[in-house]
């Protein structure tokens, strides 16, 4: 892979600077070392000091970290809290309650403005509001809002009362929402009329009609309609209610629910390599404590500062960089609607000279497709903005490759910003291995090193440490506070899926590779290990989207899904299809193509459709009938296949495999 090669190759480094390292909330590497020193002489007390200084507690715990049932993990659980309490309330009584919170930029580029006391009212009026509803703590609420003050106050006011929410992205399908409803056991749906992207209205309110109208979701008894358009939408009587009808004279203040360190405060739905989307459960303290954490010591937040992070809500980055740590941390930031293209791709640009943005957070996927358009569209380049406010900037959610590290550093931090790599998961809650600011010196291309307290790890199959300069199985050896605590309803397959026995069923298995560098020891991701595609920073199973296109029974008769390397997206979709009719070509191939991108786009949403179908009389298969991915995976690469395909029992289709439509 050239991208790695690159990475292993590089030898630009750079320091913090003396002003970074100054201001820094951990300033040098001695103080990022005594850090590491201080977990590894007593992990237990190491958190808990860090509980007790950065979490408001109702009831203070007396036990740090609890393995009795190992792997399931407890944490700081006799003590308890409120979440919405710790990123709400906290910023009323230490004179940041007319602060601005949030800055909301709409598709259409108007601004508002939400100060942390009308936020808190907001918070308070929506949670009265859903206990109006009868909704309460331990009940499941499906959130299913555009980017949006509201879609933030919507998981705070569940939070407050102790509802578990789960936030299904707005590009996600009816099926989507329906499947998570079931699987959730949810009663509630928060949504919204239509959201704007781009300067299109897109419907949300009419797939949630249609994910309950699919079966299984008569639980649902509430779904709260926030009007964004005001388009009309059908309403449903007793069950459906306006948001605006449901503050209507409610209260601006509500008594948080205070629960214990390990209630849940949220499920997040994640791909995996096998079956359904798997819900992602989280604690309430230990993860607002590394949210809390990694947003002051990663990001090194500070009270002048405004951030930005460009994640959706829909994605845990939008939880634990968006809803939850920033708040608590008093920040202003950015909530944005819209996307990077719109009106053109001189937006983020633009909303960062105008807003002043300080902390900047995206994807890689986001700045390549940015460079491109800088080297297509002279107005696009982000020369022509002011972008001197910015002093740290922050990727997340697939390799950044060199070159593009290179350009956003130079070009948007105009060679002056550190950059946090900050590598992560859904399960791990926040930053797990990345740069600190004032401690790192950074190398393009490398996540560098852990987070202060995070036992991460390179290992082999039998989960023996490999040496530095050899790849292996990205874990990490000790649980940490903010770490997955369960798969919602299957703690087997939590077990089975990040606990594996081949490696003595102790180590958190990342599921990506990862290699140390020999002498710095700096972490690099080779990516994942499993079947879980990465395309454009989202999380993709090959067998999610096998099962949706061989759900289409009128034409699929078999499916194998791979992905290959994509300049701009990470990685690109390509699937092998066997239709159930004769193998088309020409107009009639074009026409199939397209049929079954929309299929899968309904099934589970356009980011899922292939972008490469191909046609075959059959699969490459060996005798015993098992599909050669990896023979598929060059194929769908271009590459001249040179593996041995002796055992396969049809080596004629590879030709008719070799053409794209
Ligand atoms: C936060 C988030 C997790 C997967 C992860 C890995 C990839 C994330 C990365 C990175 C290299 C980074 N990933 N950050 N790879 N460098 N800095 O993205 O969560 O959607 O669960 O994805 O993303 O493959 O395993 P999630």
């Amino acid at each position: 892979m050239a991208s790695i090669d690159s990475v292993l190759q590089e030898h630009r480094v750079f320091p913090p600077s003396a002003e970074t390292i100054a201001r820094a909330a951990i300033s040098g590497m001695a103080a990022y070392e005594a850090l590491c020193k201080e977990a590894e002489t007593d992990y237990a007390g190491y958190w808990a000091r860090l509980a007790r200084e950065h979490l408001l507690w109702k009831k203070p715990f007396t036990q740090s970290l609890d393995e009795s049932n190992a792997p399931f993990y407890k944490w700081f659980e006799d003590g308890t809290l409120n979440v919405s309490f710790n990123c709400l309330d906290r910023n009323l009584e230490n004179g940041n309650a007319d602060k601005v919170a949030l800055i909301f930029e709409a598709d259409d580029g108007k601004v508002t403005r939400t100060t942390y006391r009308e936020l808190h009212s907001l918070v308070c009026k929506f949670a009265n509001g859903l206990k109006s509803r009868g909704i309460k703590k331990g009940d499941r609420v499906i959130i299913y809002m555009p980017m949006s003050v509201e879609g933030v106050a919507a998981m705070q006011a569940c939070a407050r009362i102790g509802a578990t929410h789960s936030v299904v992205f707005g590009g996600f399908s009816a099926k989507s929402v329906q499947e998570r409803v079931v699987d959730a056991g949810a009663t509630a749906v928060i949504t919204a009329d239509e959201q704007c992207r781009g300067g299109k209205n897109i419907a949300l309110k009419a797939v949630v009609d249609e994910a309950i109208a699919m079966g299984g979701c008569e639980a649902i008894h509430s779904v709260v309609v926030y009007k964004r358009t005001g388009n009309a939408i059908g309403m449903s009587a007793g069950r459906d209610v306006w948001l605006h009808d449901l503050l209507e004279g409610q209260s601006a203040t509500c008594e948080p629910e205070w629960v214990g360190a390990e209630h849940p405060l949220f499920l997040l739905y994640t791909s995996g390599s096998t079956g359904k989307p798997k819900g992602v459960q989280h604690s309430s303290a230990g993860y607002l404590l590394h949210a809390i954490l990694t947003n002051k010591w990663t990001f090194d937040l500070k009270p002048e500062d405004v951030y930005w992070c460009t994640a959706d809500i829909g994605w845990v980055t939008g939880h634990t960089y968006i809803a939850y740590g920033p708040l608590a941390c008093g920040a202003t930031q950015i909530v944005f609607e819209g996307v990077p293209t719109y009106p053109d791709a001189g937006r983020f640009w633009r909303v960062i000279q105008d807003q002043k943005v300080s902390v900047f957070y995206t994807a890689p996927t986001a700045i390549r497709s940015l460079i491109k358009a800088a080297e297509t569209t002279a107005t696009a380049h982000p020369r022509n903005y002011d972008l001197t406010s910015l002093r740290l900037l922050g990727t997340v959610g697939e390799p950044i490759n060199p070159e593009a590290w290179m350009w956003y550093y130079e070009q948007i931090g105009g060679s002056r910003c550190p950059v946090m790599d900050t590598f992560w998961q859904t399960e791990t809650g926040g930053h797990v291995i990345t740069p600190l600011p004032g401690v790192t010196p950074l190398v393009p291309g490398s996540c560098t090193l852990p987070f202060p307290g995070i036992a991460a790890a390179v290992v082999d199959e039998s989960g023996h440490d490999v040496e530095w300069g050899k790849g292996g199985f990205l874990v990490i050896k000790r649980p940490w506070p903010s770490m997955i605590r369960t798969i919602w309803g299957d703690p087997e397959r939590y077990r089975n899926s990040y606990f594996p026995g081949d490696l003595g069923g102790k180590l958190y298995l990342a599921g990506d590779g990862a290699v140390r560098d020999a002498k710095t020891g700096y972490f690099t991701i080779m990516g994942r290990i499993d079947d879980v595609l990465n395309v454009s920073g989202h999380r993709m199973g090959t067998m999610e989207i096998e099962s949706a296109l061989v759900s289409c029974t009128e034409l699929v008769a078999e499916a194998a899904v791979v992905g290959r390397p994509d300049d701009l997206t990470g990685e690109a979709i390509c699937a092998f299809v066997v239709l159930k009719g004769p193998r088309p070509t020409g107009d009639a191939a074009k026409a199939i193509v397209k049929k079954l991108q929309d299929w899968v786009a309904k099934e589970i949403g356009p980011i899922a459709k292939p972008k490469d179908i191909r046609f075959g009389d059959n699969l490459p298969k060996t005798r015993s009938g098992k599909i050669m991915r990896r023979l598929l995976r060059s194929l769908a690469k271009g590459e001249e296949i040179t593996q041995d395909v002796s055992t396969l029992e049809n080596p004629a289709i590879l030709e008719q495999l070799k053409q794209s439509v």
